[in-house]
């Protein structure tokens, strides 16, 4: 990838394979996080292959497509997919690519453990899909059908796509561990001299607390479905209730884990969403502090929580209202940190280019993911909205829009920085109006049906609902093609382009700007120093 050259640059450490065995050997920060994020694309593209099955089949009433097993397997290998293989790994891949370059160090401070944390991913999506296989061949009945939150009894008398998805999520769990692990490090001790704590860019907070909450919550789900494994095969009752075993404490589990999941999948993008928009407003973002108390405030929050997934489960009022209360808490600190991401923007002289474009849309169509949420706090209205189309709706406004779509923002930031050449302009805008629109009409439709009572995970619904899941399914296509074009703005700006300068952006801050586009292939020889 790498073509600049520096004068000092020829000592020995700087030769590595070529071809495959780079790939395969890397220890590179550089190629490890490209690595990450070209996986990452792949597996968006499976996951929205799968999803576009299912909105084919809710295209009408009726069955037309498939049989209600095979469209419940869609519908969790879909979410795993788009969670573990595709957005989780994005953030992994920019973490890897640019907190080296952010924090003035050579490399990731564990190389090695960073090429095994990448590697164990391949052959976990494989153990995910395999099941729809060799189903194929007669093995089996097909990949997971409980969604992709495992809830017993079902995922106990389920079939061989549990046990290869609790190995699956086994495998990512560990290299989410590792990866983690990595970044602490890194961002502890390899920073440049001068730069404290809290001299330090917003993406090295988002992901340090990433990191901490990971670590704290993979070892409770890969705990839980070890439990489920045991069910299933050793002849243990934990959550068996005719075993004497609880299966709401399968959900207590799962949901310590699932609910900071969630901010696990955010606070990278909250990182470097500043970012951008402190270039394109060319002045430095607003509340640095504030934002930081923020985000560990979310951070811890985000721990104590979890119970908001399950408030038709059955549980004490007391219960019901203090897990309303805290999570309803959440808004406080998420509602600094809309007013910093505003007011860094107002009276800012602002350009918008595609990251700008995608960045604005995301503060928008985030705040709608948001505000829906506070809704499904509410313990009584979540009685009528629990397990609804609205559900669905909601956390697609804070996953595709505040997940993938903030992503996006960061791939056309620094994908010139990456390649060394400008991606094409006009189709990057195009590529961001395409997916807006689309995605609205995909989604708001579902917030409707959801209100109207249709519920989520069910192949055939009322004839009432007809229209509106009609116009779904359109803007669901619409959508899930606009992506081929994104595809394509990404190959052609790898291949070529006009040449990035050093700076990229105008009002760019940072020390990755400081290097060449692309990066020399270790990063900084000499240590910068922060004032
Ligand atoms: C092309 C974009 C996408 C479309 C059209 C889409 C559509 C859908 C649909 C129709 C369902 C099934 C809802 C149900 O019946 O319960 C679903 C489930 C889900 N999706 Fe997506 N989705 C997209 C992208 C994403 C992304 C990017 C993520 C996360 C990063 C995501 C996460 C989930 C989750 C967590 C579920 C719940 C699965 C379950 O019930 O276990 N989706 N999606
Ligand atoms: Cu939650």
């Amino acid at each position: 990838m790498s073509t600049t050259t520096v004068a000092h640059h020829d000592e020995h450490h700087d030769d590595h394979p070529t071809g495959i065995m780079r790939w395969l050997t890397t220890t590179n920060h550089k190629d490890i996080g490209t690595m990450y994020l070209t996986f990452s694309l792949v597996m968006f593209l499976v996951g929205g292959s799968m999803i576009l099955g299912i909105r084919a089949e809710l295209f009408k009433p009726g069955l037309q497509l498939m049989n209600p097993e095979f469209f419940n397997q869609l519908i969790g290998v879909h979410a795993l997919i788009m969670i573990f293989a595709a957005l989780m790994p994005a953030a992994t891949g920019f973490a890897n690519w640019m907190l080296p370059l952010q924090i003035g160090a050579p490399d990731m401070a564990l190389p090695r453990l960073n090429n095994w944390g990448f590697w164990i991913l391949p052959p976990s999506a494989i153990l995910l899909t395999l099941p729809f296989t060799l189903a194929l061949f007669g093995v089996g009945d097909g990949a997971l059908a409980t969604g992709w939150t495992f809830y017993p009894p079902l995922s106990v008398q389920g079939g061989i796509g549990v046990d290869f998805a609790i190995f699956a999520v086994h495998l990512l769990g560990i290299s989410s561990v590792l990866g983690s692990i990595n970044i602490i490090v890194t961002i502890y001790n390899m920073r440049a001299p001068g730069m404290t704590l809290m001299k330090m860019p917003m993406f090295a907070w988002g992901w340090l607390i990433t990191a901490f909450l990971l670590i704290a919550t993979i070892p409770v789900l890969a705990g839980a479905v070890t439990m489920l494994l045991t069910d299933r095969h050793f002849g243990t009752h934990f959550f068996d209730a005719a075993g004497g075993g609880d299966p709401i404490m399968f959900q207590h589990l799962f949901w310590f884990f699932g609910h900071p999941e969630v901010y696990i999948l955010l606070l990278p993008v909250w990182g470097f969403i500043p970012q951008i928009l402190q270039t394109f407003s060319r002045k430095p973002m607003y509340g640095y502090k504030a934002q930081v108390y923020s985000l560990w405030s979310i951070g811890a929050l985000a721990v104590v929580v979890w119970a908001h997934h399950f408030f038709t489960a059955g549980m004490p009022v007391p219960a019901l209202l203090y897990f309303m209360y805290s999570t309803m808490a959440i808004s406080l600190p998420l509602a600094v940190l809309f007013y910093c991401w505003i007011r860094t923007m107002w009276k800012g002289s602002m350009s918008f280019e595609t990251p700008m474009l995608f960045t604005v849309g995301w503060i928008i169509l985030f705040g709608i993911g948001g505000l829906t949420g506070l809704v499904l706090a509410d313990v009584a209205a979540d009685a009528q909205y629990h397990n609804s189309y609205f559900v669905v709706a909601h956390f697609h406004y804070t996953l595709f829009a505040g997940g993938i779509m903030g992503i996006m923002a960061g791939v056309y930031y620094w994908l010139p920085k990456m390649t060394g050449h400008m991606y094409n302009e006009k189709l990057g805008k195009t590529h961001f109006w395409l997916t807006a629109i689309s995605f609205n009409v995909t989604f708001i439709p579902q917030f409707f049906v959801g209100l109207a009572g249709m519920p989520r995970r069910i192949p055939d619904y009322a004839l009432q609902f007809a229209e509106f899941n009609m116009i779904s399914t359109v803007g669901a296509f619409v959508l899930g093609l606009s992506q081929l074009l994104f595809v394509y703005i990404i190959i052609s700006c790898v291949k070529g382009g006009k040449k990035a300068t050093d700076r990229v952006w105008e009002g760019a801050q940072g020390l990755e700007w400081t290097l060449s586009s692309p990066p020399p292939y270790h990063s900084f020889t000499e240590q910068p120093v922060v004032k």
